[in-house]
């Protein structure tokens, strides 16, 4: 099966500037939504700016495209990081975003493949997404496709036995048309508490992630997941190995790029108030009408 190379497209340092304008627009969409998800969605954007720009063979003007990559962002719940990058990226105008969770919205607070442009799998039990990833890749196969599925999971997702019901499939059919990508910010919604209540522990502590997925039969790969450099050399390793799947452990950090918001459990689904909101876009040089973003 050939693997084609990292697409066209921006170059770092303005996806670095994507990724600062999409945060933006993560936080002002939640806080005029009155809900939703910010710490899992704020880890994992610069890596779906980086997939989305660069990496993906896609084509947003024809979402249906038989022979595109899929994507799947199994941790459902961080549809506004999707559906914020599906909006740069053309998919669908970016004044939408303000329907967020509306009841009669496209832009429901998990993906529906049934309604918006560019998803390519529903998700948000967590779990589930990865199974319908690890699906795809197998009628890709049967198919004679040449696509490569990516997969999006969070840390805290892993704790899910479906997650290892997949991997050990993938493994045994020694596919090598999916890369798993595992958003590891350390945190998940509550998780267990430390010395303190307010002190909560990794899902995962040390290599027990890496070593996890290696015992799997994965081959296995960690990147900084904040380093958009990093991230389009690692995945597009993970994506030209042969031979058998492979796993990405991208290490983030919950929170990322707002002060108040990064490695705080409690932002994994807070509103933030007009006073967090000013602080947040100020600290990304944006304004809540949307200004330099
Ligand atoms: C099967 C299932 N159980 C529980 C939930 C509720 N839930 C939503 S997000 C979440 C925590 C997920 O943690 P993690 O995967 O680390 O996400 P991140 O930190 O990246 O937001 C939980 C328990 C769910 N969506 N699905």
């Amino acid at each position: 099966m050939s693997k084609q190379t990292t697409v066209a497209g921006p170059e770092v340092t303005e996806l670095e500037d994507l990724a600062r304008r999409a945060r933006a627009h993560i936080v002002r969409t939640i806080a005029g939504a009155h809900g939703g998800h910010l710490g899992g969605p704020l880890s994992v954007i610069d890596l779906l700016i980086a997939l989305y720009f660069r990496v993906l063979n896609i084509r947003p003007d024809e979402p249906d495209w038989p022979d595109r990559d899929r994507c799947v962002l199994s941790k459902g719940h961080s549809s506004i990081a999707l559906y914020t990058t599906l909006a740069m990226r053309g998919y669908f105008p970016i004044e939408e975003l303000g329907t967020f969770d509306a009841i009669d919205s496209r832009l429901q607070g998990h993906p529906d493949m049934t309604a918006t442009p560019g998803i390519d799998m529903s998700s948000g039990s967590l779990g589930l997404g990865f199974s319908g990833a690890l699906g795809i890749a197998m009628g890709a196969r049967a198919a004679g496709k040449d696509f490569t599925t990516y997969a999006v999971l969070g840390d805290g997702e892993c704790n899910e036995g479906i997650v290892w019901e997949a991997a050990h499939a993938a493994q045994r059919y020694a596919l090598d048309n999916i890369v798993a990508i595992v958003d590891h910010n350390k945190l998940q919604q509550f998780g267990w508490h430390g010395d303190t209540l307010d002190h909560r522990l990794s899902p995962y502590t040390g290599s027990q992630l890496v070593d996890r997925w290696s015992a799997f039969g994965w081959k296995v790969f960690e990147m900084d997941g904040h380093d958009i450099g990093d991230v389009l050399a690692t995945v597009a390793r993970a994506r030209d190995h042969v031979g058998g799947p492979v796993a990405v452990i991208s290490h983030t950090i919950k929170g990322k790029g707002i002060s108040f918001m990064e490695n705080n459990y409690q932002w994994h689904a807070r509103v933030p108030t007009a006073e967090e909101l000013a602080q947040a876009l100020a600290e990304l040089g944006a304004t809540p009408a949307g200004g330099r973003s």
